[in-house]
This record gives structure tokens, C-alpha cells and sequence, in this order.
């Protein structure tokens, strides 16, 4: 009985220390990922920090189960030819190692769903809003709440020769609203550690919308993450996360009539992507036959 009780009290300490764990801000380095991507949103963040704490959790309960099973191995070796006490049957140990799993379970449901509702949650006013049109085989992206000189959005196309670049601001919220001209494309930013399909139509109240706020600066990878088609390779593109200043400046340059690459050259950025460059198939073919 005593036993039981106290592997009891071990059990909820371990608990306790899960719970804790969890809940307060997690070191972001190399180590206290355990091996998890480095992503740029708020989002990743989130994500990053249930992963390092479920890792945390894990440890205790491994290092608990470990030493369980090391300390009688080590204790409890052959002393002599005489048989030891057997014991069987500990009610309240037994209740115990059954009900301690359900709790690791709903601990870990419960920052899982957190987390969940947290990447997917959409607020009522996005301070940006981005529709992403895919298509055979390019992305396009619009900013609806802007005016080129043609009385039309400002946007921006991918082609064959051009990657297309999505100029996004940091600290905000941004809201993308996806859309397939043709097939299911997939969305995906590897740094924001978040892909959405893009599916063609919106029956049955379907949409493809989901909210980020990035936080660092920088150029990001963007691609197609569903094999679309013969050139589903051509889907590259690239995120460049400025500061809102340079953001609204990008927009206006854009207004104004300038193409993306101009009003990125005006911001004091690359013109064009840096991350990734247009497949070249007649290149690739030179390369694979040796010239
Ligand atoms: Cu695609």
C-alpha cells in the first residue's frame, strides 16, 4: 500500500511537471528542438514549443519507466539459491500504471488541440489579405485591397522564365485565401511549417483560407507540395517577409506602376528570388546527357 501510494505521488508529480513544462515559453536553439524545423511564424512557434515540450514529457516518463526497470535488474540480482518473496496482485499499483497513461494522454490531447485551434484560427480582421490563385503550372498572387494604375489589384505571375514573388509583411496578420484555376495545388512555405491544399471550388462550404503572422525578415522558399501535372516542378516561389514600412512602400511602388521587380529594387530588395530559380528543363537535359 505504501508503495502504491507513493508511486502514485511520483506519477502526479510527473504529471505536474509536463503541465508545467508546457505551459511556460520554450528555449528556441539546436538542442531544445530535438530536431524539430526552425519555422518563421508565430504559428511554427507554437508548434515548436508543443514539440520540445512533448519531448520533455516523454524524457520524464522514459527516464521513470527506465529507472523501474534498471533498479530491480541491479537490486534485485541472485543473493543465494533461496527462492525470494513472491508477491502478486497490487490493487492500487495497478490502478495506478492504468490510469497514469490516460492522463499523459489527455495532457498531451489537450496542448495538441491548443496548438491545432491556434494554427487554424482565423480572426474576425486580418490586417492583410492575400488571395493565391495556382494554376497549370505557376502561382499568382493578388493583393485585393490595393489599385494598379489599370484600376485593377496589384498582383503578381509566375511564368517559366520568372519565379514569382509573394511580398509579405512581418508582425501582421496576414490571411491567405487560396484557389485553383484547374487541380488540387498545394500550398506550402516549409519555413512556416504549414501546407494547405488548394482545392478547386468551394462546394459543401469549403474553403482554402488559413492565417499567419510572420515574424522574421527574410526570403523563404515557397512550392507546390501536390503532384499536380507534367510540370508541377515549375511551381517554385518565394515568400520575402519585409518590414510593414517597406511593405506599404512595395504596394505604393506597385500602385504606382512599377512591376514587382521595380518595386522591390525601390525597397532596397533583390528584384528577383534569390531562394530558388526557374527549372530549366532544356539546361537539365544538357546537364543529365553530359554537356
Ligand atoms: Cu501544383
Amino acid at each position: 500500500m505504501a508503495r502504491g501510494s507513493r508511486l502514485a505521488r511520483l506519477a502526479a508529480l510527473g504529471l505536474l511537471g509536463v503541465l508545467t513544462l508546457t505551459g511556460c515559453s520554450m528555449p528556441n536553439n539546436e538542442f531544445w528542438r530535438f530536431g524539430w524545423p526552425d519555422g518563421i511564424t508565430e504559428e511554427a512557434t507554437a508548434m515548436r514549443e508543443l514539440w520540445t515540450g512533448s519531448v520533455i514529457a516523454a524524457l520524464i516518463v522514459g527516464i521513470l519507466v527506465w529507472g523501474l526497470i534498471l533498479y530491480p535488474v541491479f537490486a534485485h540480482r541472485k543473493k543465494g539459491d533461496e527462492l525470494p518473496k513472491q508477491t502478486a496482485y497490487n490493487l492500487p499499483l495497478e490502478i495506478v500504471y492504468t490510469i497514469a497513461p490516460f492522463l499523459i494522454i489527455a495532457a498531451l490531447f489537450f496542448y495538441t488541440v491548443v496548438v491545432q485551434n491556434e494554427v487554424q484560427e482565423r480572426s474576425d480582421d486580418p490586417d492583410q489579405t492575400i488571395a493565391v490563385n495556382a494554376f497549370k503550372w505557376n502561382w499568382q498572387f493578388v493583393y485585393p485591397d490595393t489599385e494598379g494604375e489599370d484600376g485593377e489589384p496589384v498582383e503578381t505571375v509566375g511564368t517559366s522564365e520568372e519565379i514569382p514573388i509573394l511580398v509579405l509583411p512581418t508582425d501582421q496578420t496576414i490571411r491567405f485565401e487560396l484557389a485553383s484555376a484547374d487541380v488540387i495545388h498545394s500550398f506550402w512555405v516549409p519555413e512556416f511549417l504549414f501546407k494547405l491544399d488548394v482545392i478547386p471550388g468551394n462546394e459543401n462550404g469549403r474553403d482554402n483560407v488559413f492565417e499567419v503572422v510572420v515574424e522574421e525578415e527574410g526570403a523563404y522558399v515557397g512550392r507546390c507540395a501536390e503532384l499536380c501535372g507534367t510540370y508541377h516542378a515549375y511551381m517554385n516561389f518565394e515568400v520575402r517577409a519585409v518590414s510593414a514600412d517597406d511593405y506599404d512602400a512595395y504596394l505604393a511602388a506597385r500602385e504606382s506602376g512599377l512591376d514587382t521587380y521595380q518595386a522591390l529594387e525601390e525597397i532596397g530588395q533583390p528584384g528577383e528570388a534569390t531562394t530558388t530559380t526557374p527549372l530549366n528543363l532544356r539546361e537539365r537535359a544538357q546537364q543529365a546527357n553530359g554537356g
